[in-house]
């Protein structure tokens, strides 16, 4: 366990500051409210906390469209709270990983502002700017990801600028190399804060094709996806030439002890893997959202653990994911008792696991009525479920009116459950979600097996899931039904060391015991 980073043995626990804990009572979450909430993570054992931007930002994609790299959006807080927040989770041993958002500015960036301000500025080739085919029909067919063409008509300039998103999220252009040594000098600016390490936001996507050709149709476009999806991004995502930023970027990280480098890669597993580069030049740990989108069932999930694991290059450390704040809610995908064993899943996996805050609760989607709407995924092609408000509503945190999150008016609405499904009723409940997230946290830091240990052959028979991790000379079994019928004989025998029940903690169990429905346990099958 010695030899591991503190990134390979830690859990880390994803916060989407607005909905986390507010402290002065205007319904957003802030750095004073997590510094509140740190003694709770201790209590669940968390190790690492990532959190979503909190630097200024006109909030057009709420923080993912940043003014200014090395500060603090004021509804957050200041530069001093967040040194505190730092000290004080330091003090714990709990890392802070920041989000950083390389890809795009805000259209209210300086940087953008003179950028726009004419064709000679020396700013202009911090963009992408080009010329429309005609004066009125953009250089290409590239699409944005929110909808409509990714290219903005600038009637001052009379060009057009390039957004991966939202027309007031230019995209920066990495080929320029005062792009690159801007963007290093905001990492080093939070490294030399004490910052342990970056989520970096759509990593694959920094490098367009220098030609500008169209993308091609995908043939598999289907209506009532996301309009971007009409085309393949062959020539505006997982460029080549991106692989050489991600050594650059790891190179500046480097230069910091024991930092770390989380890639953000939506991408089928081998091109994904690929952001590893030969470990030394890429990312740690490219983001691997094979559970996020996978269907539930024992077969798929045997697959791709597998195919996962056989596609790492040598040396690379796995991880795995169930949510984050632009993905459906664990709980509204597969129900509160896959839920559990989801989370077994997930702690007793080879490599580091992230947990999306309220998971731990169980927490659902919440309705979000149109008048409700924020994220402008929803409003620029509403109707589709692209919404993203959903899985971002505030943590419930006691049975209050507003369960404990804020004193004001909240900024999306609690789940109407808070009532009931809250960290202070969950911790009264011995056999709570929350309490299986604390067991299992704590009995995967207590058994090396889990953390470094090897991963056998994932077998999948009708609705059981089944692995082993092993290392020295223990073997410790994980069974899970991902079924909602009782299992026949599970052929493990061993001393169970935690269900998903919390009950059989010591049984002794013979090849022939079975798993009742939604039923997940760990074994140890030392004699
Ligand atoms: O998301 C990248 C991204 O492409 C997502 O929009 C995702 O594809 C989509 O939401 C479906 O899951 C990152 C951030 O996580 C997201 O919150 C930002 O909106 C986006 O980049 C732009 O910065
Ligand atoms: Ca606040």
């Amino acid at each position: 366990m010695e030899s591991l980073k503190w990134w390979q043995r830690g859990v880390i626990y994803q916060i989407y500051p607005r909905s986390f804990q507010d402290s002065n009572g205007d319904g957003i979450g802030d750095l004073r409210g997590i510094i509140q909430r740190l003694d709770y993570f201790s209590s669940l054992g968390i190790d690492a906390t990532w959190i979503s931007p909190i630097y200024p930002s006109p909030m057009a994609d709420f923080g993912y469209d940043v003014s200014d790299y090395c500060a603090i959006d004021s509804i957050f807080g200041d530069l001093q709270d967040f040194d505190r927040l730092v000290a004080s989770a330091h003090e714990r041993g709990i890392k802070v990983i920041l989000d950083f958002v390389p890809n795009h500015t805000s259209s209210e960036h300086p940087w953008f502002r003179e950028s726009r301000g004419s064709r000679d500025n020396p700013r202009r080739d911090w963009y992408i700017w080009r010329d429309g085919e005609t004066t009125k029909a953009p250089p290409n067919n590239w699409l944005s990801r929110f909808g409509g063409s990714a290219w903005e008509w600038d009637e001052g300039t009379k060009q057009y600028y390039y957004h991966s998103f939202l027309k007031e999220q230019p995209d920066l252009n990495w080929r320029n190399p005062q792009v690159q040594q801007a963007m290093f000098n905001v990492l080093r600016f939070w490294l030399d804060r004490g910052v342990d390490g970056f989520r970096v936001d759509v990593l694959w996507l920094l490098i367009k094709d220098d030609q500008f050709r169209d993308n091609p149709v995908n043939p598999d476009f289907v209506p009532g996806e996301p309009s971007h999806h009409r085309l393949l991004p062959l020539y505006t995502a997982n460029r080549p030439e991106v692989h050489a930023i991600v050594a650059q970027m790891r190179r500046v990280v480097d230069a910091y002890p024991d930092r770390v480098l989380i890639g953000e890669i939506y991408l089928p597993i081998e091109q994904m893997v690929a952001y590893y580069g030969d470990n030394s030049n890429g990312a740690n740990l490219p983001f691997n959202f094979q559970l996020l989108q996978t269907v539930w069932n024992a077969e798929t999930i045997a697959r791709l653990i597998e195919e996962y694991e056989a596609a790492l290059p040598p040396g690379a450390w796995p991880n795995w994911v169930l949510g984050n704040h632009d993905t459906k809610r664990l709980a509204s995908r597969i129900g509160e008792a896959q839920a559990r064993v989801a989370a077994m899943l997930l702690l007793t996996l080879r490599g580091t696991p992230t947990i999306y805050y309220g998971e731990e609760i169980g927490l659902r989607d919440v309705v979000i009525t149109p008048h409700q709407v924020q994220d402008p995924a929803e409003k620029n092609e509403p109707g589709l479920g692209l919404g993203r408000d959903p899985e971002r509503s505030p943590m419930q945190w006691n049975r209050s009116s507003l369960a404990g999150f804020t004193s004001g008016a909240p900024w999306l609405p609690l789940g109407e459950d808070h009532a009931t499904r809250n960290v202070a009723m969950l911790r009264e409940h011995p056999a709570s979600i929350l309490h299986l997230y604390s067991k299992l946290i704590e009995l995967r830091r207590a058994t090396p097996a889990l953390v470094e240990g090897q991963i056998g052959r994932v077998r999948a028979t009708k609705s059981v899931l089944k692995y082993e991790r092993f290392e020295m000379d223990s073997r410790i079994v994980i069974v899970l039904n991902l079924g909602h019928e009782p299992t026949e004989g599970i052929g493990v025998a061993g001393k169970v060391l935690l269900s998903t029940f919390l009950d059989r903690y010591g049984e002794i169990i013979s090849d022939h015991e079975s798993l009742r429905a939604n039923e997940g346990i760990i074994v140890d099958t030392r004699p």
